[in-house]
């Protein structure tokens, strides 16, 4: 089976663990329901669940404690993207080729939908206690999500990127939000991965050092996409960067650059791959393939 089979195949498989946690569409609040759900289920390419799921195979985890913390995840991601597209954010219209929540369903609802995907996953996530798993590994997971979301992390990186948004940002300014914003839920998909498969702190340090890596490719790579791809490539406006007088990676040190420091980083992360204790060869693949995605 090639690669992008077996990418096909796996993304599948986490899509049915996705789907199986989201609420049901019923109740007086029906229409908070719905909003969350349509979010989720407008796709996205889900590599935020399968890092967590390949992370915890890598070190032989084989329950399925996993399974809520991948879903928990997702739903984090999406609650961002939720309130990144709204008006008082980057007033985006198109997301993973669909209408954004907030056209779909009204301002009001789409601030109430990330706010509700945001603690529905807390709520997803400590249902990995009823797993026969370490409830300290479990706590500790739980702890990881929600400081790696938080203001030491996704919601610190996004505060920053506001606030110095039309400004010219130095290289470290620029690196903080990158880290922040981006890299802070990779480092969490990689650390709850290995910490529910009971791996020895060291690698759990090494994990997050390499999603902290790819995922500063990452954004650099979704820079680059932003100015050489097309809308329907995407299935989200491109040029948003320019539109929103945003610094990046590209236009601090341009379009070479960038590429360099992709092809760069992802093969640091590789070669760091080969210091833990497991491995696991589709993991690596990933990233290549992620680092130099299309869309
Ligand atoms: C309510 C949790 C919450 C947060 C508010 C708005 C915000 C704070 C943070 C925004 C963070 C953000 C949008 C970062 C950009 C990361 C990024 C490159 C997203 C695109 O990820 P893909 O390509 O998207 O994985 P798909 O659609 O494939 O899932």
């Amino acid at each position: 089976m090639s690669f992008k089979e077996e990418l096909n195949l796996r993304t599948e498989g986490v899509e049915e663990i996705i789907e199986k946690y989201l609420p049901k569409e019923e109740g007086l609040q029906k229409t908070i329901f719905e909003a969350s759900n349509y979010s989720v289920r407008a796709g996205g390419k889900r590599l935020r669940p399968l890092i967590m799921q390949e992370t915890y195979r890598l070190f032989d985890g084989h329950g399925k404690v996993i399974e809520p913390f991948m879903a928990a995840m997702e739903f984090i991601h999406t609650s961002s993207l939720v309130h990144d597209d709204l008006p008082c954010m980057d007033n985006d219209e198109f997301r993973r080729g669909k209408h954004t929540t907030w056209v779909e369903y009204g301002v009001d609802m789409a601030t109430l939908a990330g706010d509700a995907l945001l603690m529905y996953a807390v709520e997803t996530a400590c249902k990995g206690f009823s797993y026969n798993t370490s409830p300290l590994n479990v706590g500790h997971a739980i702890e990881i999500l929600a400081q790696k979301t938080g203001i030491y992390g996704m919601i610190g990186g996004q505060t920053v990127d506001v606030e110095l948004t039309g400004k010219a940002l130095t290289p470290e300014q620029l690196k903080f939000i990158y880290e922040l914003k981006t890299g802070a839920l990779l480092e969490a998909c990689m650390m709850i991965g290995a910490t529910l498969a009971d791996a020895s702190r060291e690698d759990i340090r090494i994990v997050e050092q390499i999603a902290r890596k790819v995922g500063i490719a990452f954004q650099i790579q979704d820079d680059i996409l932003d100015l050489t791809s097309t809308t329907e490539e995407l299935g989200k406006p491109v040029l948003s960067d320019e539109k929103n007088e945003k610094t990046t990676f590209v236009s601090l040190y341009g379009m070479d650059e960038a590429k360099k420091a992709v092809e760069r980083l992802s093969k640091e992360a590789i070669h760091d791959m080969h210091l833990l204790t497991g491995e696991n060869k589709f993991l690596e693949d990933l990233f290549v393939y992620l680092i130099a995605r299309d869309k």
